[in-house]
């Protein structure tokens, strides 16, 4: 059996973090191969294991590792597949790895997740191979569910038991409350393209800059795309009925500044690999670590702040796993033969 997926660590150390990726994929059943490997001290051999693997049949790379951190950056020169990038907390809490991971220049960017989080770097790769394995996706699906659940039954397990005065806990049983989905209000559509695979969401007007330079690569790359300017909590049904209309794509794309509330909203209203650019605001601020430090279950794809081309070539490179058409263009794309 050919693995899907090549785990490696920058160092045997970081081995608690891949056990947490490897008991991901063990539940959902995904071929992986696990490796140690340094992009400072055995340079020579990444690059072998990343050929190799790419050219094997590899679909998707996860690089684990702490301090300095440009092993995943090193693997992502090697292979026009996705990589995916975990940092370690090895010193600074691992501000040091994150930032190391998270910034990569055009176009060679890592689907960042948050520090220490091998789980859901292994959830990413599962839903970037779900794209076109719909056995993959409905095991992504059925975990999913299974988080939803521990969620639920905390209610149960733990806040039903506590005993004070005045707390009311029959008040909204939620064993007995009827929980209902959204459905979509075929009325208020807003959508261009609805059978567009990429679906951009800006949360405000001042980010559509970043949505315009994706539009444009993937434009490049004849991905179809759609944008939408709304925010998940000014416009809440609104956001909600756009991404839950846009049924078609294949990819979200969230661009957000401030609480990143965007790539967080997203994350429930979709099974669906979401794509993080963090933006500056006025005062400079940025939201790197309010779009990556997603909890266990539902990650978020962080590329650097401001980077949103980099998004677009993720985005490509989910899609190019399995049509060569795009791996081809994003090729020439890489090699500046397409201008941009
Ligand atoms: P040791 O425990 O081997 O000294 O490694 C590893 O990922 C580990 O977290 C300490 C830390 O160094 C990291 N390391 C890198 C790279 N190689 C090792 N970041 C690399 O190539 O990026």
């Amino acid at each position: 059996m050919t693995p899907k997926i090549m785990i490696i660590l920058g160092s045997g150390s970081d081995i608690d973090i891949a056990e947490k990726c490897m008991n991901i994929l063990e539940k959902l059943e995904i071929p992986y191969s696990l490796k140690i490997a340094s992009a400072h001290r055995t340079p020579d051999l990444v690059r072998e294991l990343v050929e190799q693997g790419t050219n094997a049949g590899i679909e998707v790379f996860i690089g684990i590792a702490g301090l300095a951190a440009h092993l995943p950056g090193a693997i992502a020169a090697y292979t026009p597949r996705p990589v995916i990038g975990v940092p370690v907390d090895v010193k600074t809490s691992g501000i040091d790895a994150l930032q190391s991971i998270v910034q990569m220049p055009y176009p060679s960017p890592i689907s960042t997740v948050g520090i220490d989080r091998g789980d859901n770097a292994a959830i990413l790769a599962a839903q970037y191979i779900g794209i076109h394995d719909e056995e993959v996706r409905e095991k992504v699906i059925n975990l999913r569910k299974e988080y939803a659940e521990k969620v639920i039954k905390s209610n149960e397990e733990i806040v039903d038991k506590i005993e004070k005065k005045f707390l009311q806990n029959d008040f909204l049983r939620i064993k007995n409350l009827e929980i209902n989905e959204i459905k979509v209000n075929e009325e208020e559509i807003c959508c261009k393209n609805q059978d567009a695979e990429v679906a951009i969401i800006v949360g405000r007007q001042a980010d559509v800059v970043n949505a315009k330079k994706i539009t444009v690569i993937l434009d490049r790359l004849k991905i179809t795309h759609d944008t939408k300017v709304v925010c998940p909590i000014r416009s809440t049904k609104k956001f909600t009925n756009y991404v839950k209309s846009m049924k078609n794509a294949k990819i979200f794309i969230g661009i957000s500044s401030n609480s990143s509330q965007v790539t967080g909203g997203l994350v429930g209203l979709t099974d669906r690999p979401v794509i993080g650019v963090p933006c500056t605001n006025e005062n400079n601020d940025d939201y790197m670590l309010t779009t990556v430090s997603m909890p266990p279950g539902v990650p978020v794809a962080t590329v650097g702040i401001n980077n949103s081309k980099n998004a677009a070539v993720i985005a490509a490179e989910i899609l190019a796993i399995n049509d060569p058409n795009i791996t081809e263009l994003l090729d020439k794309l890489k090699d500046k033969k397409i201008n941009l």
